[in-house]
């Protein structure tokens, strides 16, 4: 009763916006910050009922990520350090669309009940929070403050700006027991990376690689962080610009996103870098891209992508994987034989699919959106994910971890020093550098960093590996996107009828076509990818397909 009559009070205060309706998408909430407290309040309660449901801490992040700055979001996280259950979403729908505050307490009331969550102000709910640098985040905090102090015994705990990755690597840290504060994640990834350096062949060592990188900060989170964390790393050099506090507009001509959709530098970039290895954030620090200057007269910049990003990773692990595995002097009776598997989406540039395959890895494909990439991922004892913008990371499973714990020590007896155990040490390493929870920009630029000056490699033997197929995406604006409906990965339209055989018999007319189209999770628009032996060919399929959608 106490608690009816304080979400009916509470909510009153955070009326929901006219004519508006809301989805949780691909990465939560997210639409322009003017129209977002009300929502922002109602997941705030639905986190403190997760976390009720769940007795453990949950977090909720506040960004919208590489959208402008106008904009803002918020997105739940759940205790594994993962994306909100999906068996939620619905739900999550429902609260943020109710009209009045009758009609939202009798929501909560009967998921409460459906769901049976502990509402007796006995048992007590902790939710994280975090948020990126938008000048909008410090009131909707309020607001998700307010959403949580209305269930009783919901705590919240402000953390201050954080990227998105350190939120949620803070959510699993707490939920495992281990400290979940910051210096304890600078000096995790900052130590993991100093092992992988001191690894480092003594070979290559001599070849001195140049050690330096540029980053792009995309005027966000991320550059302030990298600001900190560059003081805590030996043997790499790194200069940060468009970080958040130097007054530059947040994603404006500048981020991951921008320079992938773009394939242009960014604002602070010019010829004075050419030849020098650049990489880009995106606004919360969750995507992370390569890319080089062209010289001049050539305005488009040389991008190495997320699938680049994941090859040059399973290329790694699979070399230090058959290191560890090589018949030695030394008998071992574990043999672990660990499944290595890689994930893509349709986005997957169809030269980085081939290029994997041919390394005789395992790769499947999921719909777009991390926590498909993720989900399938865990299902392997080392599981790769990356999506093109530049998204995606390294799971581990326990099993294998303790496995490759016990070896490590078990080699250290028997041949201390050896390939072998070196090759354990890597791969331990990587695991605690690599965010387990979710893609991490900063975590993902300094295991690339750390391979390629064990390989005494270059940005441009890097980009080697294989050559991108030219690709072209566009989109569409449509009345309703939720007409399109796609099924094996997003690449075969099953609704409306007709659409699916139009494409086939666009695509058929190109050399190495390949062609989708998807509704897109964050925006009012169906999207259109093509592929081809060629840019105009690429171009050409994509403008013919997209007729057929509009
Ligand atoms: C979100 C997703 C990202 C996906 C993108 C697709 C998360 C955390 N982020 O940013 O993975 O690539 O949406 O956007 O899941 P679209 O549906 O508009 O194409
Ligand atoms: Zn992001």
């Amino acid at each position: 009763e106490e608690q009816s009559s304080l979400l009916l009070k509470s909510s009153s205060l955070f009326p929901p916006p006219q004519g508006v309706k809301l989805s949780y998408g691909t990465a939560g909430f997210r639409a322009d910050a003017s129209i977002l407290k009300s929502t922002v309040y109602r997941v705030g309660i639905l986190a403190a009922l997760r976390s009720l449901k769940t007795q453990s801490v949950v977090g909720l992040m506040i960004t919208a990520s590489h959208n402008k700055v106008t904009d803002n979001g918020i997105k739940i996280v759940d205790p594994s350090g993962g994306m909100l259950s999906q068996e939620w979403e619905p739900f999550a729908d429902q609260l943020a669309n109710a009209q009045t505050p009758e009609a939202l307490l009798s929501l909560i009331t009967e998921f409460v009940k459906k769901e049976n969550i502990p509402l007796d102000g006995v048992q007590s709910a902790k939710i994280l929070l975090g948020r990126d640098t938008r000048p909008s985040g410090q009131s909707l905090l309020e607001a998700a403050k307010q959403g949580i102090s209305s269930i009783f015994g919901a705590i919240a705990l402000d953390l201050g700006i954080l990227t998105t990755p350190q939120l949620h690597w803070m959510v699993r840290a707490r939920n495992k027991g281990l400290k979940a504060t910051e210096p304890a994640y600078f000096e995790q990834i900052s130590s993991s990376f100093r092992c992988l350096i001191d690894l480092i062949p003594n070979e290559t060592k001599c070849n001195k690689t140049d050690n330096t990188v540029v980053v792009d900060g995309a005027d966000g989170v991320g550059g302030d962080k990298l600001e900190v964390l560059k003081n805590m790393l030996t043997g790499l050099v790194m200069e940060v610009r468009n970080f958040g506090k130097g007054g530059g507009l947040l994603n404006d001509g500048v981020g991951a996103d921008f320079v992938q959709k773009e394939k242009v530098v960014p604002r602070g970039f010019g010829s004075d870098d050419v030849g020098i290895r650049c990489a880009s954030l995106d606004g919360d620090a969750d995507r992370l891209v390569y890319f080089l200057v062209p010289t001049s007269g050539n305005s488009k910049i040389d991008l190495v992508d997320g699938d680049k990003i994941l090859s040059l990773f399973a290329l790694f692990i699979k070399e230090q994987q058959s290191i560890l595995t090589k018949e030695g002097n030394e008998k071992s009776n574990s043999n672990f034989q660990a499944r290595l598997g890689i994930v893509q989406t349709a986005y997957a540039n169809g030269a980085s699919t081939d290029y994997l395959k041919q390394l005789g890895l395992e790769v499947i494909s999921t719909p777009t959106g991390v926590k498909h990439l993720h989900e399938k991922a865990a299902q392997f004892d080392i599981g790769i994910y990356f999506e093109a913008n530049g998204h995606g990371t390294i799971l581990f499973s326990e099993s294998y971890l303790s496995w490759l714990e016990a070896r490590k020590n078990e080699l250290g007896l028997v041949s201390e020093g050896s390939e072998q155990q070196k090759a354990a040490l890597r791969l331990l390493s990587i695991s605690n550098l690599i965010n387990q929870a979710v893609g991490d920009a900063l975590s993902c630029l300094l295991l690339v960093e750390a391979i390629l000056q064990h390989k005494g490699w270059s940005i441009h033997k890097w980009n080697e590996l294989y050559q991108d197929l030219p690709s072209r995406q566009l989109k569409v604006k449509v009345v309703d996107r939720t007409a399109v409906v796609t099924a094996n990965a997003e690449t075969l339209v099953v609704s409306p009828p007709g659409i699916q055989e139009a494409i086939d018999a666009e695509t058929a007319k190109y050399p190495k076509g390949r062609c989708f189209i998807r509704p897109s999770g964050t925006e009012d628009v169906i999207r259109v990818y093509a592929e081809a032996s060629t840019q105009e060919a690429a171009d050409s399929l994509a403008n013919s397909v997209a007729k057929v959608v509009d």
